[in-house]
């Protein structure tokens, strides 16, 4: 009996692999621009690849204390101006790249004193992927 509840346990434990509960996704260089000083609003960039068979689709990202959107920039007639993007698709093998002038994550309330952040992305169909992201100062433009 105490067996089968210690295997039971180790069950639950595996289950509970924090990490990802979703498809197979590969997130590379996940980084956070240091707010502006006095500022709660910032993007987050990665690289987020589908190591998987089969098509996989983000719905957005949350994130405890703080809001995330998907934006992408556009230049309207020499205007950069940014909107939102309700999810990214990536075919089997494809990388989404949310980098500085392209798509990215707006953060809002984000708390400037942080050095990482934990961000899960939501996946079509159910489960997700925590990343990691490393707040880094390389300044604005
Ligand atoms: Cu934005």
């Amino acid at each position: 009996m105490a067996r089968h509840a210690a295997l039971l346990l180790s069950l639950l434990v595996v289950g509970c692999e924090p990490d990802s509960d979703g498809p197979l996704l590969r997130v590379d260089n996940a980084w956070i621009r240091t707010p502006v000083a006095d500022r709660t609003v910032t993007a987050g960039y990665c690289e987020i690849t589908n190591t998987g068979p089969t098509p996989v689709a983000i719905t957005g990202f949350t994130a405890e204390g703080l809001r995330v959107e998907i934006h992408e920039t556009i230049d309207e007639g020499g205007m950069m101006r940014m909107r939102p993007v309700p999810r990214l698709h990536l075919a089997p093998g494809e990388t989404a790249s949310l980098a500085p002038g392209g798509k990215h994550l707006m953060l809002f309330d984000f708390d400037p004193n942080l050095e990482s952040a934990r961000i899960r992305a939501t996946i079509d169909g159910g489960g997700g992927h925590w990343i990691v992201f490393e707040v880094r100062n390389e300044g604005w433009r």
